[in-house]
């Protein structure tokens, strides 16, 4: 970094004919991330659905940046099922969700094991099936893993999270049990959220959608309803003590935050450790948020999408007191699934950036975020046309990412 700082003074001095000298470490670092993340046009060049305005310069088609450390992207695999969570084992192996209801452990040369089975059954029907997972931060030792899924249930199909054991030899789950249904239960089979993450606390983070009809679209603004949340609850699926609405009988007390539409990623930030999704707006108004406890993300009173058909939603209206705002948004959409921030060394420049899948837009996004704003957008594996779903940040330094086609990359430095 500094031999590079250098260098470029001396190009500098040779053109300008002078050269700051006296610059802390801190406008060192400024001045190389700026080198490196040059400014381009917006990556989106098509018409947006809306004449919304954002709320503040850069919520939405920030400058466009391009990676400069050379890096490549390889197909590990493409023989997976519909692939939807992708986690990686303590052995550097992936344990992989496979939407139709069974996992599978893939390594890192691409073989691949038997499905694993032994899972509750799951309703794959549309959106529904086996979604997001993560092992339990005490997996080398209990081998429990967590997974989302949509359940079947007499009043319907929720999301359901369960539990379970990966037996020995990896045939099967052993004791899975389900922990938690965010409810009402609904005939739809759309809008199931689906990641669920720990925290540093041990408690679980999930995400749930509000199951897309209009009937049950007001229900994210509803607390003693389990939809268009993201809930935070114990192993045992309890509401995690310390929630925001602990304690308070006109509300849920496994709610973290409320009104959602879709939240399909879950990330925490390395740095500040803060949590974020990525949630599915109508046509227009995908949204990055930053989730705060007790929070209200405003769908359907607010968003900047338009109903597919083309009419407002509600009352039209984009921001509201009490209503927090999207760090980012798009339109045209993203269709954004899961989401990783990257903390490795092999690519500098990505470091703390948020990295999302793309499903329509078959690309994967890559967010260069300061300050909690988005000031830098790239589009990776653009021309792969595949429906992106989840990634995860290998211990290898290397991004991971599952494909609805059945692909796992691996995008690394060259
Ligand atoms: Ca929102």
């Amino acid at each position: 970094m500094k031999r590079h700082f250098v260098f470029l003074c001396l190009l500098g001095a040779g053109i300008l004919g002078s050269c700051e000298r006296n610059t802390t470490a801190g406008q060192d670092q400024a001045q190389v991330s700026e080198m490196a993340n040059e400014q381009l046009p917006p990556v989106e060049t098509k018409d947006p659905n809306t004449k919304y305005k954002p709320a503040f310069p850069g919520q939405t088609r920030a400058p466009g940046v391009k990676t400069n450390t050379p890096y490549e992207a390889k197909v590990v695999t493409d023989g997976l099922d519909q692939p939807w969570g992708i986690v990686q084992l303590p052995d550097g192996r992936f344990l992989i969700n496979q939407k139709t209801g069974t996992m599978r452990i893939v390594s890192p040369d691409g073989t691949k094991s038997d499905p694993i089975k032994g899972l509750p059954e799951v309703n794959s029907a549309q959106q529904g099936g086996l979604l997001g997972l993560t092992l339990d931060p005490n997996f080398p030792s209990n081998r429990m893993v967590y997974w989302v899924f949509s359940q079947r249930t007499q009043g319907g199909n929720l999301t359901a999270v369960a539990k379970g054991r990966l037996s020995d030899d990896e045939k099967s789950i052993e004791n899975a049990q389900v922990i938690y249904q965010a409810k009402p239960a609904h005939r739809s089979t759309l809008h199931y959220g689906g990641r669920i993450l720990f925290d540093k606390t041990g408690n679980l983070f999930v995400s749930t959608g509000e199951r897309s009809d209009m009937e049950t679209r007001p229900l994210a603004q509803d607390l003693k309803t389990g939809l268009g949340k993201i809930v935070r609850i114990t192993p045992d699926g309890k509401p995690a003590p310390g929630n925001p609405f602990e304690g308070r009988a006109d509300a849920l007390p496994e709610i973290w935050s409320y009104g959602h539409r879709n939240v399909q990623g879950l990330a925490f930030h390395p740095a500040t450790g803060d949590l974020w999704e990525t949630e599915f707006g109508p046509r227009g108004g995908d949204e990055v948020n930053l989730i705060q406890p007790g929070k209200n993300y405003g769908w359907p009173v607010i968003t900047y999408g338009i109903e597919y058909r083309g009419d407002a939603i509600g009352d039209a209206i984009q921001q509201k007191e009490g209503m927090e705002q999207p760090i980012y948004y798009y339109d045209p959409v993203l269709s954004p699934s899961g989401t990783t921030f990257y903390s490795g060394d092999a690519i500098p420049e990505w470091k703390n950036n948020l990295f999302i899948c793309g499903l329509s837009s078959a690309h994967i996004a890559r967010l260069v975020i300061e300050n909690n704003k988005v000031v830098g957008e790239e589009r990776l594996l653009a021309d792969e046309n595949q429906r992106f779903r989840d990634i995860t940040q290998g211990s290898d330094g290397a991004l991971y990412a599952v494909t609805d086609q059945g692909r796992l990359y691996r995008i690394g430095a060259k």
